[in-house]
């Protein structure tokens, strides 16, 4: 990829709200991106390998469980700060930044806000310094949008369970060292467990031929008869709700980080269309290509002030799963829609690993699918104003 010159747009002076410590968070995660994540994404991303050099340095710069307190390792910041982060990460790959959603808040999240303090102390330390790699088992092969109906089962034999089932498309599988598992119990409640490689039984096979999220890893989690001591049991909530609320914290994450993808699509465009020169002017002075350009920054800008108000009220404990698909929806939209556009402003250049909005806009395609998909946050929003659910 050429070099990275990304310059954050910021039309509505966005930065007077945030504070000093935010500023500080999104310059230290920026230049990290800038040095660690840019001279090699594409690459990684061309291979289809997950760049597993990047794990220890997402955990120094604090990647991995920002909002954990301190004591069990995470960085003890605020949700602007997590948003920042994940808007920057995403600024270079959806793929990074997926790696850390998943370990944040679909790992760290679940341990710390149902797990006993057992649980906390052996395994939250760990997966905040990248020791540890983590995974989420939700969706099952007939079970994506709809997770209530999982088949994915454990039994009580006494002095442990028996876990049996398959989870399928799930980010960071074949590296993980543990995976939160999402499973019935015989009364067909919802619990989570803590599943760890090693346990005989326990397979993580890794999906391939993908086109989006390329530097990812995304694998299955497989069940045969595997024995889960009953201390990996999430003693402090079950039923469906205990997974959606991980998703609010991931969703909320995606939401910054799709902003970020956006940036890096628009910027690289502006400056593509300033340089370069048709009919002897650069493209950047043709009324279509500025029409193209004045609608992302417009679509940015609304999405910054959407994103930052969402944080205001995470912050506050009232933002609702309602607000959060909102947000999520809206920056997957707007940043699929810029990366399209941002293409076409750079021409033949635009298909070209040479620069990231075609990889951006790739990876932006599971990003509108995974986590609650364009459709479903769509129905969430009608449910909220309407008070009916129209899933089923
Ligand atoms: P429904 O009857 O509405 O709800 C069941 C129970 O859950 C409660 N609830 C929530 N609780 C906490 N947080 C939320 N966000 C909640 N949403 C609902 C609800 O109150 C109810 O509680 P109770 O006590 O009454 O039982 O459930 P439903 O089966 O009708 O489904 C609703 C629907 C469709 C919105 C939900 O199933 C959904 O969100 N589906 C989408 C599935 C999804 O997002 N999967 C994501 C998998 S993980 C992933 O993609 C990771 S990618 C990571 C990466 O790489 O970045
Ligand atoms: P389906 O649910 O089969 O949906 C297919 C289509 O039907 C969609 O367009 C959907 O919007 C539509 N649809 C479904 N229900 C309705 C309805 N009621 N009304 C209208 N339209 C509807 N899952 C995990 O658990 N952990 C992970 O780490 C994880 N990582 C992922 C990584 C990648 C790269 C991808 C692609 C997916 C990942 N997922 C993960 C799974 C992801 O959450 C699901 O793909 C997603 O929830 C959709 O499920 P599905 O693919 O089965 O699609």
């Amino acid at each position: 990829m050429a070099s990275d010159l990304f310059e954050s747009p910021d039309y509505y002076n966005i930065d007077d709200l945030l504070s000093e410590e935010h500023k500080l968070v999104r310059t230290a995660t920026r230049d990290w991106v800038k040095k660690e994540v840019s001279p090699i994404i594409e690459d990684y991303a061309q291979k289809a390998e997950f760049p597993t050099q990047l794990i220890k340095g997402l955990a120094e710069v604090g990647a991995f469980g920002p909002y954990i307190p301190e004591e069990y390792g995470g960085a003890g910041l605020d949700q602007i700060s997590y948003g920042l982060m994940m808007q920057e990460i995403e600024r270079g790959d959806s793929g990074v930044r997926s790696t850390c959603s998943v370990q944040s808040s679909l790992v760290m999240f679940p341990i710390y806000a149902y797990g006993s303090e057992e649980q906390k102390q052996k395994f939250l330390p760990k997966l905040a310094s990248g020791e540890f790699l983590g995974s989420f088992g939700l969706t099952e092969p007939n079970f994506g949008s709809n997770p209530g109906g999982m088949i994915t089962n454990f039994k009580d034999m006494g002095d442990h369970y028996l876990l049996n089932g398959a989870k399928m498309w799930i980010s960071n599988a074949p590296f993980a060292d543990v995976a939160v598992v999402w499973a019935k119990n015989e009364e067909g409640r919802i619990h989570g467990l803590i599943v760890e490689r090693g346990m005989e039984g326990f397979t993580t096979p890794e999906t391939h031929n993908k086109w989006s999220l390329r530097a990812s890893a995304t694998g299955e989690l497989v069940f045969d008869n595997v024995k889960v001591p009953k201390e990996n049991l999430l003693p402090g909530r079950s039923g469906l709700g205990a997974p959606l609320s991980c998703l609010d914290s991931a969703r909320y994450g995606i939401a910054w980080g799709a902003v970020g993808a956006a940036m890096d699509c628009y910027d690289t465009a502006l400056r593509y269309a300033k340089e370069r020169i048709q009919f002897d002017r650069p493209i950047a002075g043709f009324q279509l290509q500025q029409k193209k350009l004045a609608e992302m920054i417009t679509e940015i800008t609304k999405a910054q002030l959407m994103v930052w108000r969402l944080g205001t009220l995470k912050n506050e404990g009232k933002a609702t799963t309602a607000q959060i698909s909102m947000a999520k929806r809206n920056s997957v939209e707007i940043a699929l829609k810029i990366a399209r556009e941002a293409r076409q402003i750079l021409g033949g250049m635009g298909i070209t690993g040479d620069y990231s909005i075609m990889r951006h806009m790739m990876n932006l395609e599971s990003v509108v699918t995974y986590e609650g998909t364009h459709d479903i946050h769509l129905l969430i929003t009608g449910m909220d104003i309407t008070g009916i659910p129209a899933f089923k």
